[in-house]
């Protein structure tokens, strides 16, 4: 299937993160991706410091709206790092415009791991986030983001019981489809659960050694190309989780690649498990 992707994220020029990896692994998925940059930074924000920052927030609104006036339709539109809190009101803009026509949204809040907003982003920006998240077809948070749109408390370690109460919130949160990632129940184990209609589903596999930022962002990616190529959720999801852990495989070997993971090389693992 040949589906037009929109995303939405920042572009970190160095970091294999957001945009960098979005629209790679996108295009390996087989799938026309479309691009609205909500930022354009020197690095990411997670362990360089004096990155620039050069917000694209007052551009979107004319963007969208010749897109408009070109009658451009989308099949999926994938949103993560965004640039403020007034970037999210102009996404909304976006949802409202282009969500006809069995166009589907998913928001992957990206703004937090490890209990911890990433730097520049505060609690009104995780209020406006959790509103978004609240309108998607599909949000894909991790347990520091879910823990911050809902007020639950975050703990680093958690029961099944935790999850669920964590799952319920978010589920309450809007009509859609709850991703959660980075779920695990013993220490060598992660995984992902997909909460719907009240219904639960999981998918857990053994943890990497090491945890690599920019994984959020290509598990979404992935999940977003998958799904657009006619996998199931389900299947999705075990797809991006096993990709994102093979990215991690090869890079654990380099003590020097401290700032994202080898996603290139592990393209064809993907392509490859996408054609099963
Ligand atoms: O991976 C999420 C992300 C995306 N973009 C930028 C970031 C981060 C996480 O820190 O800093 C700019």
């Amino acid at each position: 299937m040949y589906k037009r992707v929109l995303t939405i994220q920042d572009i970190s020029c160095v970091g294999q993160c957001s945009m960098t990896v979005a629209l790679p692994i996108l295009s390996a998925c087989g799938q026309e991706t479309c691009i609205l940059p909500s930022a354009v930074l020197s690095t990411h924000t997670y362990g360089f410091t004096n990155f620039t920052f050069h917000d694209l927030t007052e551009d979107i609104p004319s963007i969208r709206q010749h897109w408009e006036k070109e009658n451009i339709a989308f099949d999926y539109i994938y949103t993560g790092y965004l640039g403020s809190t007034l970037q999210i009101g102009y996404v909304k803009d976006i949802f409202a415009a282009f969500a006809k026509n069995g166009c589907k949204t998913i928001v992957d809040p990206a703004m937090g791991d490890h209990g911890k907003l990433y730097p520049l982003f505060d609690e009104v920006y995780a209020a406006a986030m959790a509103e978004l998240c609240a309108q998607a077809d599909i949000m894909i948070p991790n347990i520091t983001e879910a823990c911050f749109m809902t007020g639950h408390p975050y703990q680093e370690t958690y029961d099944e019981a935790y999850v669920d109460a964590l799952l319920a919130k978010l589920g309450a949160m809007g009509n859609g489809t709850v991703v959660l990632t980075g779920v695990g129940y013993a220490p060598d184990q992660t995984g992902v659960v997909i909460y719907q209609n009240g219904q639960k589903w999981y998918y857990s596999h053994p943890q990497e050694s090491k945890s690599y930022h920019g994984t959020g962002d290509i598990f979404a990616s992935a999940f977003v190309g998958a799904l657009a190529g006619g996998k199931t959720m389900e299947q999705a999801a075990a797809i991006a989780a096993e990709y994102v852990a093979l990215c991690i495989r090869k890079t654990l070997d380099d003590p020097n690649h401290w700032y994202g993971v080898k996603f290139e090389t592990a393209l064809p693992d993907l392509i490859q498990m996408l054609n099963k």
